[in-house]
This record gives C-alpha cells, sequence and structure tokens, in this order.
C-alpha cells in the first residue's frame, strides 16, 4: 500500500499567497490560498467561537474540533467550541469523550467583544444552529446546499460534493501541514464515516482520501469503543416502538414514534429501517420537548431528499438536508397532548406519500408476518 501521503497530493505550497485586502466570497480553487483567506478574514479578532449545528452529530463534533484545532494554530487566537441543543446518543456521547475536547453549550455562553464566529457542518439561516442573532460569522464551512445568508459570512466554504464537513478540515489541516493527534484524528475519521455509512452514502473521492490520510493516525481501540457504546433502555424502546408501529406505501416506510429520550433518535431509527429489503425512502417523525423532529432517507444518490423535506414541511418549521438524508423540525405548542403529535404526524406522512407519488397504494404493516396457510381448516 501507497503511503497515504502519496494517495492525493498536497496543496501546491508554492501558491502559498500573501494575505492582504481582498474580498474572498468566493473560495479560492487551491486549499493552500483559502487557508491563507481564513487567517486574514480572522486578523481583527481577538476571540473565535466555533460553532457547529444543534444536537451535534459525529461529523458535526469532529469538524467543530478540527477547525477549532485549525483556527488556534492559523491565527493563534482562543478558540471555543461550542454548539446548541444536546448530544443524546450513546456513540456521539463517548465520542466526545474520547475526543477530551472541551466544547461548551451556546446557552448561557459568554461572548466577549471582538469575538469572530466560525460556523461549520451548518449555515446561517438554516433553523439548526444557536447562531446569535444579528451576528454574521466570519466564517461559514459546511458541505449542505449553500444558503443565501451564507453570503454576507466573511469567508464561505460550502461544498456540497464533500460527504462530510470533515473531510474539507482534513484538507486545510493538510494544507496547513498539521499533524493532528490521535484523538483529533481519531474523531475526524469517526464523523466521516458515520456521515457517509462508511463511505458509501454521497461520499466523494475527498472523503476516502481524508480517511486514508487519517486511519493511521487514530485509535483503532476507540473507534470501537465509540461505535460500541452500551446505550439506555430509551432506544429499545423507540426502536420496539418504530417496530411496532412502522407501516409501508409501496418502498416508502413511514416510522410514527412517541415520545423520544434525545433528538437524534429519530435519525438512529430512520438509518435503521432503510437497511430493510426493498425500502427506498424512510420518513420517521417524533416528538422531542417542543418540536416534532422528521428525519428522511433515501437510497439512491440523486433522491433529493432536502427539497422534499423542504417543500412538505414549508413555512410549518425549518428543514434541509442533502439528496440521501435530510430532517426537519416544526415547533409544537408545550401544552400539545401526545394524541395531537401523533395527528400532526400522520397528516405529514399523507402529504409525504403525495410528494412521493405513493398515496394510490395500500398501507401495510412494516413487520407484520403474513399468515399465509393460516386459513381455518
Ligand atoms: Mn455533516
Amino acid at each position: 500500500m501507497l503511503p497515504p501521503d502519496e494517495l492525493v497530493p498536497d496543496a501546491d505550497a508554492e501558491q502559498e499567497a500573501e494575505s492582504g485586502p481582498m474580498t474572498p466570497r468566493k473560495p479560492a480553487a487551491d486549499v493552500t490560498e483559502r487557508l491563507s483567506q481564513i487567517r486574514w478574514f480572522l486578523g481583527e479578532a481577538e476571540h473565535v467561537v466555533v460553532l457547529t449545528h444543534d444536537n451535534p452529530d459525529p461529523d458535526a463534533i469532529g469538524s467543530a474540533a478540527g477547525l477549532g484545532f485549525l483556527v488556534e494554530r492559523v491565527s493563534g487566537l482562543p478558540v471555543t467550541l461550542a454548539f446548541g441543543g444536546i448530544i443524546g446518543r450513546a456513540e456521539n456521547r463517548s465520542l466526545m469523550e474520547e475526543l477530551d475536547v472541551p466544547f461548551k453549550r451556546i446557552e448561557g455562553l459568554e461572548v466577549a467583544p471582538n469575538t469572530a464566529f466560525a460556523l461549520v457542518d451548518t449555515q446561517p439561516g438554516s433553523g439548526n444552529n444557536a447562531l446569535p442573532q444579528g451576528v454574521i460569522p466570519a466564517i461559514v464551512l459546511d458541505h449542505h446546499p449553500p444558503r443565501p445568508e451564507s453570503e454576507a459570512a466573511s469567508f464561505t466554504d460550502i461544498r456540497p460534493e464533500f460527504g462530510a464537513s470533515a473531510s474539507m478540515i482534513v484538507e486545510y489541516i493538510r494544507a496547513a501541514k498539521l499533524e493532528p493527534e490521535r484523538k483529533l484524528a481519531t474523531a475526524l475519521f469517526y464523523g466521516i464515516q458515520s456521515e457517509t455509512m462508511d463511505l458509501g452514502r454521497e461520499a466523494s473521492e475527498a472523503d476516502v482520501a481524508a480517511s486514508v490520510f487519517l486511519y493511521p493516525r487514530t485509535d483503532p481501540a476507540a473507534i470501537s469503543r465509540i461505535r460500541h457504546a452500551r446505550v439506555p433502555r430509551g432506544v429499545y424502546r423507540s426502536i420496539h416502538e418504530g417496530l411496532e408501529r412502522a407501516w409501508s406505501r409501496g418502498e416508502v416506510v413511514f416510522v410514527p414514534l412517541g415520545d423520544l429520550d434525545y433528538p437524534d433518535l429519530v435519525a438512529q431509527l430512520a438509518d435503521l429501517f432503510l437497511r430493510v429489503h426493498g425500502v427506498d425512502w424512510v420518513i420517521a417523525a417524533g416528538r422531542y420537548k417542543e418540536s416534532l423532529l422528521i428525519s428522511v432517507r433515501a437510497q439512491q444518490p440523486d433522491a433529493h431528499a432536502g427539497d422534499l423535506v423542504q417543500g412538505v414541511v414549508g413555512s410549518r418549521g425549518s428543514a434541509g438536508g442533502h439528496g440521501e438524508m435530510a430532517g426537519a423540525r416544526i415547533g409544537l405548542s408545550p401544552e400539545a397532548s401526545s394524541e395531537e403529535a401523533d395527528e400532526l404526524i400522520d397528516g405529514l406522512f399523507d402529504e409525504f406519500a403525495v410528494a412521493l407519488e405513493v398515496e394510490a397504494l395500500a398501507p401495510e404493516s412494516l413487520i407484520a408476518v403474513e399468515e399465509e396457510g393460516a386459513e381455518s381448516p
């Protein structure tokens, strides 16, 4: 096997541009040049807050830690890593423990004057991050489809062709000739694998290259501990509920869930049901506190799951995503009963069925056994 460095050409070091006044609204094609732009744009700031999306997943956690490391090394400025919401999934909690880098909850975070915000794995206006009202981030680095609000940021690097934000960060780390230490390499690697379903979902050459670069630097035993983290019983309760209640119309599976122990359960269940034979789409929904959460998964890369969920949810909530995975959140009144949440879910599922043109197909339970030969004698 080739040493990892030879599989991917290093960014051309000779092109290290002098930083100076410029307005690189569009990132330079060369990653080394982009790196010097980051440096330039943070020139005025005295602190940096790297903020990722609410209820961060492994890609968000890994890329926030990676961007924090990069910005600290490149600019010498103190960096705070932050997120909104909670980290619920046992694997993600375990990842945080293995990473061993402090993240702060954005709620109640004191933001010093002259603080620059860097958003990663999310964008302004996406409705899934806790960027303080009125703040224009200095940096937006993401792999979701670009949003118009991101144009106001000083430096944007948005590349939907990447399967994971963590792979973008790895490009920068390599261009800066920095050596990620083992815990960070492990988190970045796990983030890419988790986000791309082990490089099978929306993964590009760059995701593979980043993984090859990272793997010899990771702690495989730590990855095993993360993947096989012990989980609370509530997870099995939701799996049980999902199994009992999941139904399908043709190749589309609908998974109505009740109250969730933590927000990412809805995505976890959607991933689980996408593995069923013959299933092309999964729409899962459940309630966490005052939010109805929807998670959409598709088998086909060109499925436009993000457009689908935005079309169905419309102005009722916030929605977004990629081709094969998407999600949405709709606010619920704190007094909403379980029946009301269920009704809302049923109505949404009907709308998804229409959008996917399966509304005429008969609904069937997903796992009920067909009782062949069970007719009375
Ligand atoms: Mn991501």
